[in-house]
């Protein structure tokens, strides 16, 4: 089934449900993310050359929260390490059904696709892991679990990319920043309802942090550096490296 133009929440709707990433989102998911996101494809293609480059012969690369597998594919595109595989993962049984269907066949060969969450699975010999938009959708509780697990699973100089939605402490830049977001979203089409009731059904479902918090969680765990490489308004993508 082709994809579609995101329309879910251009009606008036009497009460907005809890997103969720259902078949409909699924339906409008490449034109929702683009359109939502300042920077995704720039973020994706990146992640493509930064697996590239940090990819190691017999080792792993994560793409946890994978969705429709955006960041697999340009990891699969620039790694020439040998006998190195992705496993690209997502607890949404409809983003993953499409994923499978949607795959180029030749790409089985070094993609590993998995059904469930990714608070269980386990993580080893990983050279490269991705978490691209996807902490935030995770219980704040959960987070420094995830991280740690996903730090003792990873190979010495192994990476980790971290793209998040941000908070800011100061409440003139927390304001500046969403009203820019929105502007950006106006921009690419939405109107000023949809992107009110996109908001309101995100509404502790997306929990965002400051890049502060990030930075010091991820030093306590024993990152030995952690910075942002890309920034477009309240949305950056850091490097985390073992
Ligand atoms: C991209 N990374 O295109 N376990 C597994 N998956 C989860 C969990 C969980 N506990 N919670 C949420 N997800 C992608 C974009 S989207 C971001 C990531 C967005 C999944 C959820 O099902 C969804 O597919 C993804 O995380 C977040 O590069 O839509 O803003």
């Amino acid at each position: 089934m082709p994809f579609e133009k995101d329309s879910l929440y251009a009606n008036p709707l009497g009460k907005v449900a809890a997103f969720k990433f259902d078949a409909s989102v699924v339906d409008v998911f490449p034109d929702m993310i683009q359109r939502s996101v300042p920077g995704y494809s720039t973020i994706i293609s990146a992640i493509g050359l930064l697996a590239g480059r940090f990819s190691r012969d017999n080792s792993y690369c994560y793409d946890l929260g994978c969705s429709l597998g955006a960041a697999t594919l340009a990891m699969q595109q620039q790694i020439t390490a040998e006998n190195c595989r992705i496993v690209a993962i997502d607890n949404s049984p409809d983003m993953v059904e499409r994923l499978q269907k949607t795959l180029p066949p030749n790409s089985t060969q070094m993609i590993d696709v998995i059904c469930g969450d990714l608070r269980d699975i386990s993580i080893k010999q990983a050279s490269v892991v991705v978490l691209n938009f996807t902490l935030q959708f995770i219980p704040l509780a959960d987070r420094q679990r995830l991280l740690s697990r996903i730090y003792a699973g990873l190979l010495p100089g192994g990476i980790l990319i971290l793209s998040e939605k941000l908070a800011f402490d100061d409440p003139r830049q927390q304001h500046l920043q969403s009203d820019l977001h929105h502007l950006f979203k106006k921009n690419q089409g939405y109107s000023d309802m949809e992107i009110s009731q996109k908001r309101t059904a995100l509404e502790n479902v997306l929990i965002p942090e400051t890049f502060v918090t990030h930075q010091n969680r991820l030093q306590n765990i024993g990152f030995s550096s952690v910075e942002v490489w890309f920034q477009y308004f309240n949305f950056a993508s850091m490097i985390a490296l073992k």
